[in-house]
């Protein structure tokens, strides 16, 4: 199998698969790699991107800060596990370089194509919807209009353009806690205008992402398509459980579903995933692919209260996808 597009990252988190595990997906034993209050300032921090910078990792967290308001805060690391944040939040300016306040920021995901690096997140705008932001140098953020109408959520970008145009998944929603959800794309020349939507995934009738589905990590690409780790939500009698499993996408047409997962690779187990300010939550933003190795280490939020790690393969992850195939 062919990996494309990913960079070889020697000193990314990595621990080996436990003897006897045939999961899709492992727990780094360091879990949870940001705990509670971990500055002092900041009660939460979670659902967070990172990409390999400057040697180490530079990364855009979810924090919650006494306000319980959620900001973007930069952070960065040597070890893609100890992370140094920024006191204060990220300050975005429009591309005028005037700020481009928001209320709040939620569920960044960080993708380089080219020589920038890009975040899309959920932004207040009128409610719930799409933002993006460009960086070079983690320094200067400058953000975009906002790409689509309220209300939409998890906003993924395809890591390079596909037949000359940027690619986004998203998931339209409503202005509260959404109770359904699709996976949509849409394309746009300049990362500006979008549209020339397809439908890509609906929910699924397993149990597990029965009520809703989200796109969690940058797709990754692969000889067999484009490797895409998607949350799904289903609905019990206390709220809500996020857990999350793959697909893999055409290469060329990526609206086009060639694999889906019956099973996730992971469901909320452990207790920093059954206990928190949110129980039951599993949700994957950021996946660090070493090139070489085929290694892949996912960062997710657990429970609305913590980061955490857990690893796999992507020789490992296509070959589950397809064997569990619908
Ligand atoms: C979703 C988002 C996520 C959160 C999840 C569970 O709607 O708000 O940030 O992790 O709910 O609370």
């Amino acid at each position: 199998m062919i990996i494309k597009n990913e960079k070889d990252i020697p000193n990314m988190p990595w621990e080996e698969c436990p003897k006897g595990c045939e999961d899709p997906v492992w727990r780094s034993t360091q879990n949870p790699i940001i705990a509670r209050n971990p500055t002092g300032k900041y009660a939460r921090v979670f659902n967070s991107a990172v990409v390999p910078f400057d040697s180490g990792f530079a990364g855009v967290f979810r924090a919650e800060d006494r306000s319980g308001i959620p900001h973007l805060y930069l952070g960065k690391s040597k070890d893609g596990i100890h992370y140094q944040f920024e006191e204060k939040p990220i300050r975005f300016v429009d591309e005028e370089g005037k700020e481009a306040f928001s209320h709040y920021q939620y569920d960044p995901r960080l993708v380089q194509i080219g020589t920038s690096y890009y975040v899309t997140w959920c932004d207040d705008f009128y409610g719930p919807a799409l933002a993006i932001a460009e960086t070079k140098d983690f320094k200067t953020f400058v953000k975009y209009n906002h790409p689509y109408l309220p209300f939409n959520r998890n906003g993924v970008l395809f890591p390079r353009k596909i037949n000359g145009e940027y690619v986004m998944l998203s998931r339209p929603s409503d202005s509260g806690h959404t109770a359904f959800g699709d996976i949509f794309l849409s394309r746009s020349k300049d990362l500006r205008y979008w549209g020339n939507c397809d439908h890509v995934m609906e929910r699924g009738w397993e149990w597990w992402n029965l009520t809703k589905i989200g796109a969690g990590c940058n797709p990754i690409e692969t000889s067999e398509g484009w490797l895409l780790i998607f949350h799904g939500v289903t609905n019990t009698c206390n709220g809500f459980v996020y857990s999350f499993g793959g697909a893999l996408l055409d290469l060329e047409n990526p609206a086009k579903v060639l694999y889906r997962s019956t099973n996730y690779f992971l469901t909320p187990e452990k207790e920093y995933e059954t206990r928190g300010f949110v129980p039951n939550v599993c949700f994957p933003t950021s996946a660090l692919v070493d090139q070489k190795t085929g290694r892949i280490a996912i960062y997710y939020g657990a429970a609305d209260t913590s980061t955490c790690l857990c690893f796999s393969t992507v020789e490992r992850l296509v070959t589950y996808t397809k064997e569990h195939a619908r």
